[in-house]
């Protein structure tokens, strides 16, 4: 053990449990015979100023802008932010009652997830202005798309999907494995298959939407150097796909975001 393992926090403890299910799992994958899922790491591509103050719950790209939605009582925003600067160009608040969550735009509707507040509200995707509240029937994680159905996460090993008016259509449960995956968080659809970070631990997993099979996990350990860490550096949240497939990768209150590739572990 490293000297920093005598100062372990409570924080970190729990992380680290979080950490061992994952790579437990990963193991049982191995040895049941199940197929084992790709790992990858990832290449930083290149990176760019994130605001320190943003809890960020969603993450995403629409008609060519950088949409976040970040989290906390007090605290809670919907933003358009510049990718290239960092800069929040535009900024909803929300009431100190409400912690925002994931977040996405589906037929010109911006939604966004709180997380115990049973409701889910609607903007406009192109002027941000409020449209609409409805109720929402559990916690409000991550939240992404596949064009036609809003499909969300809760902290469990579940994906829900519903449509565009919140009316459940079905619901995976993730496993890798044989074993369920819980505390699944900030989602991202790409390419046909979900993303997912599970939350306390640095491994974005690659999800088939019709199974929940984790086919692919994504480490993601070290991205943000120790350098650029301060005490209330939190961790890993925040996948985005732009139109022309680039990956973003962000955490909560990270004062970077990165653009980065997969690369194949050894
Ligand atoms: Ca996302």
């Amino acid at each position: 053990m490293h000297k920093a393992g005598l100062r372990l926090t409570y924080y970190s403890m729990i992380r680290s449990a979080r950490l061992c299910a994952v790579a437990a799992a990963l193991l049982a994958a191995v040895s049941c015979g199940a197929k084992e899922p790709v790992r990858y790491e990832v290449k930083v591509l290149k990176e760019y100023t994130h605001d320190r103050a943003a809890y960020t719950q969603g993450l995403f790209f629409h008609d060519g802008s950088l949409f976040e939605t970040t989290g906390l009582n007090g605290s809670s925003s919907l933003r358009k932010v510049e990718l290239e600067s960092g800069e929040v160009l535009e900024r909803v608040n929300f009431s100190r009652k409400y912690f925002a969550e994931g977040s996405v735009v589906l037929d010109g509707k911006l939604y966004v997830l709180t997380w115990t507040n049973r409701v889910a509200f609607i903007y406009d995707a192109k002027t941000l202005e409020y449209r609409q509240t409805y109720s929402y029937p559990r916690e409000g994680w991550g939240l992404t798309t596949d064009g036609k159905s809003l499909i969300a996460s809760d902290g469990s090993s579940r994906i829900y999907f519903m449509s565009p008016e919140f009316k459940p259509q079905k619901s995976i449960n993730v496993s890798l494995g044989g074993r369920p995956i819980r505390n699944l968080n900030e989602l991202e659809w790409i390419d046909g298959r979900i993303w997912a970070n599970v939350y306390l631990t640095d491994m974005i997993l690659i999800i088939n939407p019709d199974t929940g099979v984790v086919e692919a996990t994504v480490n993601c350990s070290g991205l943000l150097p120790q350098n650029l860490r301060r005490q209330d550096t939190d961790v890993l949240n925040g996948i985005a796909v732009d139109a022309d497939k680039k990956i973003y990768l962000t955490g909560k209150r990270w004062p970077r975001l990165y653009q980065v590739e997969l690369v194949k572990s050894k």
